[in-house]
């Protein structure tokens, strides 16, 4: 075991889209970088993520970066949504471009980060035993990577295998003609069901809460619609980094509540048809009035309704207990189409929990249900558990876990009070899941890049955000998602689905390019909010 002692400049935490471009920012600017990932690969959340359906609910075109011109010019999308393989091979692609590897250690996953505050370094240690110390640290550890398994009783008694979607082997798995259940019904499982059912003899799929979800319309995305974004990159690329999501997502501007049924309908039909999660920037009210979410929330269960056949399963699969798009709209390709198959059959246990699982299976109501194999779709300890789970020891020992028991308060999603030097990609507070991540990954590299090369120019050595400001922005989050029907959905935004979580809602719901302008007045301000000393 490795125990010496090596030092950097800054320490990245993951190798995903954030950690990749983090990493050549700092190179860039003669920062000595070093990335530490658990993965044996690059590509982060695409790493994992190998379930059979996997796939991005963005766009492939404006899924990638836009740091490089060359390089959004050169890679060539086959499909209009990417698949995880593709995203993946890109990323590699990535890594390869600009030679990172050389400055990442895989298969490394660290297990503690502690600040010295004499020194005024953090100190790291792997889980390949090595121990580093380094000025800053940056976490681009994703906000969807601490997957869940809930504890059933029972699990260690099923003799099958089973998988989490967000920790699917590397080997691919065969069902055919086998028995599956899949629990879980978010955007995993919608992705997983009709992957599965196409070759498993039967698919019993375990419903708690019904979501609604848009088709994807995915197909091979052609030559022309390519060359002609391609050419239009800097224009399209610029109204993304200020629209509210990160998309072009063309909202209409025009409020549900204002239109005629008529005209309403008409945007519904053109959005469904046009598919994907644009769906929602159909009408500006949809996220702040229950009444106008409501008529887009009527127009999916008819849809449901409509091209589910058997009435009783197509009521099951109506989602009734939140506001459309309060819990992330899932992006399907042929999701609802599936349980019109023979070999599917949906379980609702809302009515009836999952007591236990067994040798055989599953058990519900007194029912056993037997399967093969269990595919657990259900989840991830969303924004904080990636954070929380690296033992984070700040400014007098104090763990990041503790200082986020009752929600996690940062400024802006970057830095944490009490804990100099170290900065979150994505971190909660920010945008992030609300957008498309990509987007705000570059944002947020970016302005961490600027923020380094600012403080070493002025011959600074600590950066901590200020606890008056970051209480303001942990308000000001809040405010803004009360705005909202977001707070209505028990969602993993809100930190419902982790037993005990504090329920805050954590991504900043004021849209990427109204956050931009907040992070870019920040820095003109000289970096207002943040405790600089040498
Ligand atoms: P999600 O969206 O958190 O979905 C998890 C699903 O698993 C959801 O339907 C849960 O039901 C269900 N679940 C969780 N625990 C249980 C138990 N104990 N019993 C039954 N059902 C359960 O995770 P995904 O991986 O699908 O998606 C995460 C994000 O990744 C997605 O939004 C995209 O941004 C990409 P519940 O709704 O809690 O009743």
């Amino acid at each position: 075991m490795d125990t010496t002692t090596t030092d950097y400049d800054v320490c990245v935490i993951g190798a995903g889209f954030g950690g990749m471009y983090m990493l050549k920012k700092l190179r860039e600017l003669g920062f000595r970088t070093h990335v530490f990932e658990r993965g044996d690969d690059v590509g982060g959340t695409w790493y994992w993520n190998r379930y059979p359906g996997a796939r991005c609910d963005v766009e492939s075109l404006f899924y990638c970066y836009s740091f490089d011109e060359e390089l959004q010019q050169e890679w060539t999308w086959s499909e209009r949504y990417p698949a995880q393989p593709e995203i993946l091979a890109y990323c590699r692609h990535v890594a390869d471009r600009y030679d990172l590897r050389r400055d990442i250690s895989f298969a490394t996953p660290v297990e503690s980060v502690v600040y010295d505050e004499v020194a005024g370094l953090w100190n790291l240690r792997t889980g390949a035993g090595q121990r580093v110390r380094a000025r800053w640290v940056i976490t681009a550890v994703g906000c969807l990577s601490a997957s869940q398994v809930p504890r059933f009783p029972g699990l260690d008694d099923f003799r099958g295998p089973w998988f989490h979607t967000g920790q699917w082997p590397h080997e691919p798995v065969d069902f055919t003609g086998k028995r599956v259940a899949v629990i879980g019904t978010g955007s995993s499982g919608i992705q997983v069901i009709p992957a599965i059912a196409q070759t498993a003899r039967q698919l019993t799929v375990f419903q708690r809460t019904p979501n609604f979800s848009i088709p994807a319309h995915n197909g091979p995305l052609d030559p022309e619609t390519q060359a002609r974004v391609k050419a239009e990159y800097a224009t399209l690329r610029a109204e993304a980094r200020v629209s509210p999501g990160g998309t072009i997502a063309h909202p209409t501007g025009k409020k549900a509540l204002d239109l005629g049924e008529e005209e309403r309908r008409a945007e519904l039909d053109r959005r469904w048809a046009n598919g994907g999660s644009a769906f929602l920037s159909a009408f500006a009210d949809t996220m702040v009035n229950e009444a106008a979410n409501r008529i887009s929330a009527d127009y999916v269960r008819d849809q449901i309704r409509r091209i589910v056949k058997d009435p009783a399963t197509a009521e099951l699969l109506c989602p009734r207990d939140h506001p459309i798009g309060s819990k992330r709209i899932c992006v399907d390709t042929g999701y609802y189409e599936t349980y019109n198959r023979d070999n599917v059959r949906l379980v609702d246990v809302r009515a009836n929990p999952i007591e236990r699982i067994t040798e055989h299976g599953l058990r519900t109501g007194g029912v056993d249900h037997e399967v093969d194999a269990i595919v657990f779709a259900t989840g991830y300890d969303a924004m904080t558990g990636p954070l929380t789970r690296l033992n984070i020891r700040g400014v007098g020992g104090q763990s990041l876990a503790d200082s986020w028991s009752e929600g996690p308060r940062t400024y802006l999603g970057l830095a944490v009070p009490g804990f100099p030097n170290l900065f979150t990609i994505t971190g909660p507070g920010s945008p992030s899941v609300l957008s498309n991540m990509v987007v705000s990954i570059e944002q947020h590299v970016e302005w961490i890049a600027d923020h380094l090369d600012h403080l070493r120019r002025n011959d600074l050595r600590r950066s901590e955000a200020d606890p008056e400001a970051a209480r303001q922005w942990t308000e000001h989050v809040d405010e803004v998602a009360r705005y909202t029907l977001y707070p209505q959905a028990a969602s993993w935004y809100m930190g419902a689905n982790v037993a005990g979580k504090p329920r805050v809602f954590m991504p900043y719901v004021g849209g990427v390019g109204a956050y931009r302008k907040i992070c870019d007045e920040v820095t003109a301000e000289g970096y207002k909010g943040f405790q600089l000393s040498r």
